[in-house]
């Protein structure tokens, strides 16, 4: 008699988790590793499955908050960037390994106490970006970078030194965008890869396995509406995209939403900048939590970023909740760019024709 096995069946045949995907990378890569890390990973993707949760019924619930401000437990309606804040703090609470946090929500990090000896990994995350957008249907996202412990160093110490590492000791960064489906994709520093959420059983499946940006894109995405404040570099830097400088002219993609911003970057190739402007001279995007993340993912699938004239994932931290110009691309716009801002440092053997002369 045949037995039917599970790669048989029709149900959902060799479907791989983003949990069973983290245990497989583990026993490849780090062979001695206790399943401290997926266990920590599994906290993050309740969390950001619970804010999807959210999400999704995001103008539902402010026709109910409106009708009082109460929901039928008898509870006060949440803002979603709290609600997604306070399920990031309690699902990596409940997770021992897990020494501090910060958060774009919180001032301070935060330590859990009772850890010393335990928590050994420090996580940073903007739990709900581009929530301005959220009331009008655009995609929204939750960030985050997983960094360890400073060797010696106890959860108690200094919580926000702990913090304030450069992005070149991150172990893993990920997001999630809550877009027409929810995608989560993550690195630990062996390639990029994509989990598509599937409502019908509530896990993240791997859909999108090692991701790789294109070399060359046809978008740049930058907010137009400060051109006139850019620094000249920037503006002549993106007059050679829009002008065919590169072989082709580029078109605009900009929604708001750096995690949707960038994950259309990462599929589709291009730039997403956001330079020094006269409102924020040090950037708009937070070093920690969102710059850092997507930089290395970005460069973990081919790319680059870049704060202008230095290493987005070199930058020394010197504030949890720092800015930086983030610039990021596929290799090709990454290396017009550095002939625009640093010439002397451009690679010679790429220069794009109109600026080589
Ligand atoms: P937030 O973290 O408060 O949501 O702000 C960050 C957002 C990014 O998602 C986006 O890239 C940027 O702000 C858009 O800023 P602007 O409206 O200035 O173009
Ligand atoms: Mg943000």
């Amino acid at each position: 008699m045949k037995t039917t096995t599970l790669a048989d069946s029709k149900a959902d045949p060799m479907i791989v988790t983003v949990q069973q995907h983290i245990l497989r990378e583990q026993r490849e890569h780090s062979p001695h590793a206790t399943g401290s890390f997926s266990w920590l990973l599994s906290g993050i993707t309740l969390a950001t499955k619970m804010t999807e949760a959210r999400v999704r019924r995001a103008g539902l619930l402010d026709v109910i908050g409106s009708a009082g401000g109460i929901n039928v437990q008898g509870e006060v309606q949440q803002k979603l960037d709290v609600y997604a804040d306070q399920a990031l703090v309690h699902c990596l609470g409940v997770r021992e390994n897990v020494a501090i946090i910060a958060s774009e929500e919180s001032e301070e990090a935060i330590t859990f106490d009772g850890r010393d000896g335990k928590g050994k990994y420090v996580v940073v995350f903007d739990p709900l970006d581009g929530s301005s957008n959220i009331d009008v249907n655009v995609s929204v996202g939750t960030i985050f970078s997983i960094l360890e412990l400073p060797e010696g160093m106890k959860c108690t110490d200094d919580p926000t030194r702990a913090c304030l590492q450069a992005g070149v000791r991150q172990l893993a960064a990920g997001y999630v965008v809550y877009g027409s489906s929810t995608i989560m994709v993550y690195t630990t520093g062996h390639g990029v890869h994509g989990f598509t959420l599937d409502p019908s059983f509530g896990a993240y499946v791997l859909s999108h396995e090692n991701i790789r940006m294109p070399e060359q894109g046809c978008y740049y995405s930058s907010n137009d509406a400060y051109w006139d404040t850019f620094p000249d570099v920037y503006r002549d830097y993106l007059s050679h995209l829009r002008n065919g400088g590169m072989g082709r002219r580029y078109a605009l993609r900009y929604i708001g939403s750096l995690v949707a911003d960038f994950h259309r970057t990462l599929l589709r190739g291009g730039v997403f900048l956001y330079p020094p402007t006269d409102k924020n001279p040090d950037g708009k995007l937070r070093l920690l939590y969102e710059a850092n993340p997507v930089a290395f993912i970005a460069e973990q699938a081919g790319g680059f970023a870049t704060a202008g004239t230095q290493r987005v994932m070199e930058i020394q931290p010197t504030e949890i909740h720092q800015r930086t110009p983030l610039i990021v691309g596929g290799k090709s716009e990454m290396e017009a760019f550095q002939h625009f801002v640093q010439p002397s440092k451009a690679p010679a053997s790429e220069l794009p024709a109109s600026i080589a002369g």
